[in-house]
């Protein structure tokens, strides 16, 4: 059974198997979560993502793909790597990507061995994605996967940084019952 949780804060704190990282395709690095992750997690988290690119992704990691690798000094064990869309309204392609990123990050999650995932709202800050749009598509792939597949992930918690994300979440939540 896959629970579906969401808490208000910050996703570097969560004690849980795997956080998921809203990279970007270069995986060394950013802003936001990404900085947060590589700044709290250490120099072993970008070693880690620069062995990657060299064995594996030559060209980067697309869009909607995810990848794992240490959680270095942070209490999860994992980062899972997942690169999100940039918004850009009218093109519904980028939404499937955005669902992507949570079927993959799990899969990988559940590869993996994780039993507690935390993910945050990809896309959300730097790409730009509405925050309700990009919650409706978040939650509805979660539930799907905690509905279709035999994952040994227990929880995925979704963790948001500020109130006014904490509360469109859990609106929307209400919202798909
Ligand atoms: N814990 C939880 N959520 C957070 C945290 C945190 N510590 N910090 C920010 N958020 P963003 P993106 C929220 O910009 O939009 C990077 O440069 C934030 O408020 O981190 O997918 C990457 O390298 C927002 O709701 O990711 C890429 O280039 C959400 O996390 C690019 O940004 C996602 O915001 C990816 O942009």
């Amino acid at each position: 059974m896959m629970e579906i949780t969401s808490v208000q804060g910050d996703i570097t704190e969560q004690a849980v198997d795997a956080v998921v990282n809203a990279a970007n395709s270069s995986l060394l690095g950013g802003g936001g979560v990404d900085g947060a992750i590589h700044r709290k997690g250490g120099p072993e988290i970008l070693a880690a993502c620069r062995a990657l690119r060299a064995s594996h992704y030559g060209k980067g990691l697309a869009t909607g793909r995810a990848v794992a690798t240490t959680a270095g000094r942070l209490p999860a064990r994992w980062v899972i790597h997942t690169v999100g869309p940039r918004y850009a309204a009218g093109e519904p392609g980028r939404a499937e990507l955005l669902a992507s990123c949570y079927r993959e990050s799990l899969r990988v999650a559940d590869e993996l061995g994780a039993r507690t995932v935390a993910v945050p709202a990809v896309s959300t800050g730097i790409y730009g994605w509405p925050v309700r749009d990009a919650a409706r598509i978040a939650l509805r792939t979660v539930q799907e996967v905690a509905l279709g597949t035999e994952s040994q992930v227990v929880e995925v918690r979704f963790v948001l940084f500020g109130g006014e994300a904490f509360e469109v979440f859990e609106s929307v939540r209400r919202e798909l019952g």
